[in-house]
Formats: structure tokens, sequence, C-alpha cells
């Protein structure tokens, strides 16, 4: 037998063993970067090599420019198109720093200033601070104010350092976040990376954690930050930060992890003689993100990969999503975990953790908590009586010094994970979220990056009565062209577009493409994009009710149930005209395919050969063997000629995607047909197919004689289809055949990625 067919052969088998047990984390579409690309639905900014490497991001949404700092560069791209012309900043560290740098024993890449962190500053300047080859420093950069436009340049006159605002480090964690001309930074403040620090600098103080202070801070990995209202008065704002820190052996095993989240007041202006310019609000709690195990252990995924805070109308309520990973050595997963204000408040309002030694368990303090309680701002809800931290009573500092950990860790919600990968394969390293409103309520769109170049775009759904969470991976999409890990993933909900970082630049891409799904109703509802759903002509956006009331009617969308059967019952109306009719020629000992293919990877079909008004299911056996493609015919017989169904089924909803007929020629005919043909003996193959022959630059002219009598034999009234016949089986089966011996995996890879044009809509039938 042909190679391309054991190949083939074994490509089925691997893709039957995969879809065992990871159909559920299947996505219902795969689209590469090319078909991305195709689609118009991306769009990529290429930074000169390297340079993205440790950058930072900022989405500037009034000027509408996404403004990226890199290694000796600032950038500043159009939003609603990255690709084009952007403008850049020039900005690197003197020749002494970085001879400085080099003396000191740092590897030439490092000594590079590496931008960490880019804020808006005031309506006309942004703040950009970088490493400078280890000697921290911060530009202010004009940018477009008003009517102005294009402006984007660095104040050469107002270099300033940059120390507590940059790491030193060009891969130091840090994150940053800026309310009310205040700056709030975690970073590692100096040139060994041993003071971890959580900053606050407003324009003439500043506060900061105490210095080797282990208990506040233990080698954090800073994550996130996010300054969210407490309620009306913004005296009680609140700074969170998130990261993850090592904790001591009494607390968990050597060398643990856990995830925290870390509270201050953003008004907090240190204490007056005890506490100077350190914080006096200091608290942290655990997040907790675990499953239970079959024997009530549970598995823990303590460290926090990422961070993403969905803002809602209620500023004071955003929802807060946890990417996490294990830190097991054996075990490796990821999860994620959603947490509600309501559960992160009630854990710092709850009991503070004692212990009398360090090498003692952590249990309840249950001594007197002096007033106010630590933690609390200075505000009117407060009881108005401290203007200023800095008025607080000394036993309430000594107090929050001694106990800044709550006893109680915060649960997520459903106590429990929404997403779990254990598939132990790649690596998720992102997480954006967005909001959506569909027919049927609100969902929670989850984009999730990955270390080989994807971004998953999922939702979860909670059934409260079987207490179930089920994933729906609605889109997996190749956003860079070559495997690279996905380091950033910025949302604009204005724009419904993502911006995703890597080393290699940034990609935007659409959220939703919903005319990907297919123009029928059935193809709107399976696809359970709470984006999309059916107009009464095709797979549209979904606007809610209320802006275009009129249109509502014909709206069809079943996103939690994906019951096309229900939502687009008797709505199929030109269905034969959107069922694929082919006609294939079969040689009799020769292999044949019949090609089919669901644009969903979750449906699954099954063939029918029709026999009179009944037809019966084809059973796979060493004659015939289904694979991705279709159904092929390992040596087609001349009993094989006649109609096949391909059906796909998905949802419970059932539809004919394509009508083929077989005709199968009979070998001996052929015989004296074929006598010419080139023939490769290693391979037992033509080297090339007879069909085009015009078009073969290296056809010598004989063969159109050739030509002429296969025509012949098949009856030139069927001329079209012959040629048709032709492309598609001899050159498509010899091109697939070069392709499947350089690279079968990646031949699988893009099984269902390859989407079929007009040609098949389905048919609705209901079994
Ligand atoms: C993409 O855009 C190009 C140029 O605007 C257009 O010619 C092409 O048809 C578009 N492709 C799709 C699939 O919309
Ligand atoms: C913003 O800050 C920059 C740098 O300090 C300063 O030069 C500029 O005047 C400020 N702009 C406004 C409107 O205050
Ligand atoms: C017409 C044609 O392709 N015939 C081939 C059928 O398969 C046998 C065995 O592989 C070949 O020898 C024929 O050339």
């Amino acid at each position: 037998m042909a190679a391309w067919i054991w190949t083939l052969v074994l490509c089925v088998a691997l893709w039957r063993e995969s879809s065992v047990h990871g159909l559920k984390n299947y996505p219902r579409l795969r689209l590469s970067h090319k078909e991305l690309w195709e689609l118009n639905r991306t769009w990529v900014f290429q930074a000169t090599e390297g340079s993205l490497q440790h950058y930072s991001m900022l989405l500037d949404e009034t000027r509408e420019r996404l403004i990226i700092g890199g290694k000796n560069t600032l950038y500043s791209l159009n939003l609603d198109r990255v690709s084009e012309p952007h403008r850049e900043i020039h900005w690197a560290s003197s020749e002494e720093q970085v001879e400085d740098c080099l003396m000191q024993g740092r590897e030439k890449p490092e000594c590079a200033n590496y931008v960490k962190l880019i804020q808006p500053y005031n309506s006309t300047h942004l703040l950009a601070c970088g490493t400078g080859a280890f000697s921290p420093m911060c530009a202010y950069i004009r940018v477009s104010h008003g009517a102005e436009e294009g402006v984007f340049q660095l104040e050469p006159e107002y270099i300033e350092s940059g120390r507590g605002r940059s790491p030193f480090h060009p891969n130091s964690p840090t994150t940053s976040t800026v309310s009310r001309n205040q700056l709030f930074v975690a970073l590692y403040t100096d040139y060994w990376e041993n003071d971890a620090a959580l900053y606050r600098l407003g324009s003439h103080s500043y506060t900061r954690t105490e210095v080797g202070d282990r208990q506040q801070l233990n080698e954090p990995k800073f994550v996130g930050s996010v300054v969210i209202p407490d309620n009306d008065d913004p005296a009680d704002d609140k700074v969170y930060f998130f990261f993850t820190e090592k904790v001591s052996t009494t607390e968990a095993g050597n060398k643990a992890v856990y995830s925290r989240v870390a509270r201050v007041c953003a008004n907090d202006q240190g204490g007056q003689r005890m506490l100077v310019n350190k914080w006096s609000s200091f608290l942290k709690a655990r997040l907790i993100c675990s499953v239970a195990g079959p024997n009530g252990i549970d598995t823990h995924f303590d460290e926090l990969e990422d961070i993403f805070v969905l803002k809602r109308k209620d500023e004071k309520n955003p929802e807060i999503f946890g990417l996490f990973s294990t830190t097991s050595a054996v075990f490796k997963g990821y999860a994620v975990c959603e947490y509600n204000m309501e559960e992160i408040r009630a854990a710092f309002n709850g009991p503070f953790a004692h212990r009398e030694h360090t090498d003692h368990h952590w249990g309840v303090y249950e001594g007197k908590v002096p007033y106010p309680r630590p933690g609390s701002c200075a505000s009117k809800i407060n009881g108005g009586q401290f203007s200023s931290s800095k008025g607080y009573p000394d036993e309430v500092l000594r107090f929050v010094r001694s106990h800044p950990l709550m006893f109680q860790p915060v649960q997520p919600v459903h106590r429990r994970p929404i997403l779990l990968d254990t598939d132990g394969g790649r690596k998720l390293t992102e997480i954006a979220v967005d909001r959506v409103e569909a027919e049927d309520g609100h969902y929670n769109v989850l984009f999730i990056g990955t270390d080989d170049s994807f971004v998953l775009k999922l939702i979860t759904i909670f059934n409260k009565e079987a207490n179930t969470i089920e994933e729906v991976l609605l889109e997996e999409l190749q956003v860079f062209k070559v495997p690279v890990p996905v380091t950033e993933i910025i949302i604009s909900n204005k724009r419904q577009h993502l911006y995703v970082g890597s080393e290699l630049g940034v990609t935007q891409v659409q959220v939703h493409q919903c005319s990907l799904y297919g123009s029928a109703c059935a193809d709107c509802c399976l696809a359970r994009d709470p984006y999309c759903a059916w107009d009464g002509h095709t797979c549209s956006r979904y606007i809610p009710a209320g802006i275009y009331t009129h249109k509502r009617r014909f709206r069809r969308q079943d996103v939690r149930h994906g019951n096309a059967v229900q939502q687009c019952n008797g709505l199929q109306l030109n269905e034969a005209q959107s069922i694929s009719e082919k006609l294939v020629y079969g040689v009799e000992k020769n292999s044949t395919l019949l090609e089919c293919r669901a644009r969903s990877l979750q449906a699954l079909l099954t063939w029918y050969k029709v026999k009179g008004v009944d037809m019966e299911e084809i059973k796979c056996d060493d004659h015939i063997i289904q694979t991705p493609h279709g159904l092929l015919f390992l040596r087609t017989k001349k009993s094989d000629t006649g109609v096949y169904l391909c059906r796909s089924v998905e949802h419970g909803f059932v539809q004919t995607i394509a009508r083929v007929t077989l005709e199968v020629l009979e070998e001996d005919r052929l015989e004296n047909v074929f006598h010419r043909r080139d023939y490769d003996e290693s391979e037992g193959q033509l080297r090339s197919a007879p069909c085009p022959f015009p078009s073969l630059p290296s056809a010598p002219s004989s063969r159109k004689l050739w030509y002429k009598e296969f025509m012949q034999l098949i009856g030139y009234n069927n001329f079209q289809r012959v040629e048709q016949y032709c492309e598609r089986m001899w050159c498509a089966a010899e091109r697939k055949r070069k392709k499947l011996k350089g690279n079968p995996s990646k031949w699988r890879y893009s099984q269902g990625g390859e989407r079929r044009g007009k040609a098949r809509a389905p048919r609705h039938t209901q079994d």
C-alpha cells in the first residue's frame, strides 16, 4: 500500500486516541495564523528582533494608541490597526551606564534599558521607567493632548532616577497601577533583588513596606495590582496586590509557595512616630484555588501565573480571575479561579492569624483587636476622627505590624476552579476576560494565552442543579506564526479586539467573527458563542435587546445548551441548496477518498449508504476507514458504487453535510489508458498526476492522446465533472502525499482548521 495511506491510517489512529480523553478540551474551531490572516481577522506589529523581551504595555483608549515599552525603545501603535506605521522613541542607557553594567559582570543583553513601567502621568505626559542597564531611570513622554495629533516625544531634560519605580533586572517581576495622581508599584528595588517592596508614590510623599520584613513579603513574585473603591468615599479606596510568595516550613512543607492578595489603603501616609513612611494598613490573605481529591486531599494550584480584573459598572465589585499552576514536580496542571470582592473583603474583615513563634502553627488571634480596626483607612466612614493614618494610635500600628496575615483564605466562586487543564501539554501563560451579554444571560468569555502562540477562547457554564461546571472551548486561535509564549493579552471592549503580546511583536485579533460559524441557524446555535446570534439571514454579532428592540424577535441563540433543534426548527428553508453534492470517480482496486469535513471539531461524523428509500450506516472495517478528511476506501470495489451521505451530530443535532455519488471505474477498462503512465517503482505510485496535462510544464505532448482516451472512457458529457474529479482526487492526493511524508503531525494540526466554502451548509434533519 502506498506510503501516504499508511500515514493516513496512523493519523486516524492518533486522532481517535486524542479524542478519547481530550474531547472535552477540544476546540470547536481551530484557526491557524494563516487562516486568521486570510479572514482579515488579525493584524500584526512585528518588532525589531529582541526588542520586545521583558516589555510593558499600556492601552490608551482616549488617544487610541497602544504604547509598548521594549528594549531601548518605546512604540506607539495605532489601536485600530497595529500593523499601520507606528511612532517610535529610542531611549537607551548612556555609554557610561552600559560600561558600568559590563564592569559589574553583567551580560551584554542585560545591559540595556528595558522599559518595565508605563503609566499615564498627567493630561499631556506619560511616565516611563526602565532598567537603564542596572541603573533604573524614568522619563516623561509627551503625547497628544486635545486636538493635537501624533505627538510622541521623550522630554530629554526630565530624565530622573527610577529607583523604586523600575527594578534593576530586566526580568524582575513588577506590577503597577495609578489612581488619583498616585503611583502604586510592586517591585524589587535593589541591584541584588533582596528588597521586595510595595510602594505608594505621591507628588510629595511615599509609603512602602518595611525593609526586610519577611512577614510582609517573602521572596514574592508580583503578578498584578488594582485600585478598588470600597464605598463612595475616595478616602476608603484600597489597593490590591496579587503575588505568590514563599511560606515558612510550618505553614506548608518545605519550599512551598502560596498565592496572596495583599491590601493597603490608597491614602496610607504611614505613622507619625512609628512606621514612618511605612504602610499602616498592610494586610494579606491567601488565595485558594484547589480541587478536591478522591481521598479528601485537595490538589492546590499555588503558583499565580496571571490575574485579570474584570471591571463592571459597579466599580466596587469587579470580578477577579486568577490563572494558577501547580508547583508539584510530579503533577503539572493549570486552573482558573474566579473571586468576588465580597469573599475578598470577608477575609480582610475576618479574624487575624496569629502564632506564638515562627515554628508554631497559625491560629486565630483571639485577643482584643485595637480601634480603629487595623487595615481600615482614615476616612469619614470610619468615624472621621483621623484625618490621616499619621494620627493612628501606636497600638493600632503595633498590631498591624505584627499581624499582617488574615486567618481565613479567600475561596473562589463555586469553591473550585472554573477551568482545569491537567493535560500536561502546553503551558498556559496569560488570561483576559470579557463580559458578554447574550440572549440567555451574561457570560464571561475567557481568553487564555499559551506558550505556543495560541489564544484559547472559552466560556464556562455552571449548572446549579448538577453542581457541575461545563467548559466550552469555542475557538483556538494561533496568533503568532511561529510558536512563542504569549506574554500579554489586553482587551479593548470598545473595539472588540485583543492585543496579544510576545517577544516577536503584538497581534491584534478580533474577538469574534460570527460569519465563520456558517450562515444557517443551526450552525450559529451550535457555535454557542455569546457574541453571535442568528438574525434570520446569517450568524452575526448579537446586539442585546433594548438597543435595537425591533430586531430582537429574529435573534436565535442558545449559549447554555446549544440546542439547535429547538432554536432552529422549521427555519432551514433552502436546505437542498446548502448541502454539498459531489460526484467522485474511484478506480477499482485502488483507494478512493470521499471527502467530508465538519467545520466544528466537536462534531461527530457518520456515513451512510443510500439503499433505495433507506440508508445503511457504514461500518468501518479493513476495507473502509473513516478519516478526519472523509471516508477512505482502501481498495475500491465495483459494489461500492452508490450514493453516500455524510452526517454530522453535535449536541444532538443531526445534519447531512455532504452527499457523494461514487462511481467505480473497472480496472481492466482503464488498463489500456494507464499503460503510459509515469511510474515510480519505489512507491508504487503515479509520479505525476494524469490530470491537468496542459498545465503540467513537464508534460510531453504525447500525453494529449492519453487524455483523449481517458475522456472517451468516461464520456465527454461528464467533462466538467471529470476535470473536477481530476483536480480533487489525483492532484490533491499527490499533494497530500507529499505533505504527509514531510510532517504528519502538522497535518493533524490543520485538521478542521481548513474551512470549507459556501458549498457546505447544512441540511436540517431531525432524528
Ligand atoms: C480581506 O480583505 C481584503 C482586502 O480588503 C479583501 O480583498 C478580502 O476579500 C477580504 N477577505 C475576507 C475573507 O473577507
Ligand atoms: C505634565 O508633567 C510634565 C512633566 O513633569 C510637565 O512638564 C507638564 O507641564 C505637565 N503637564 C500638565 C498639563 O500639567
Ligand atoms: C489507475 C491507477 O491508479 N491504478 C493503480 C491502482 O493501484 C495499483 C496498486 O497500487 C497500481 O498498480 C495501479 O497503477
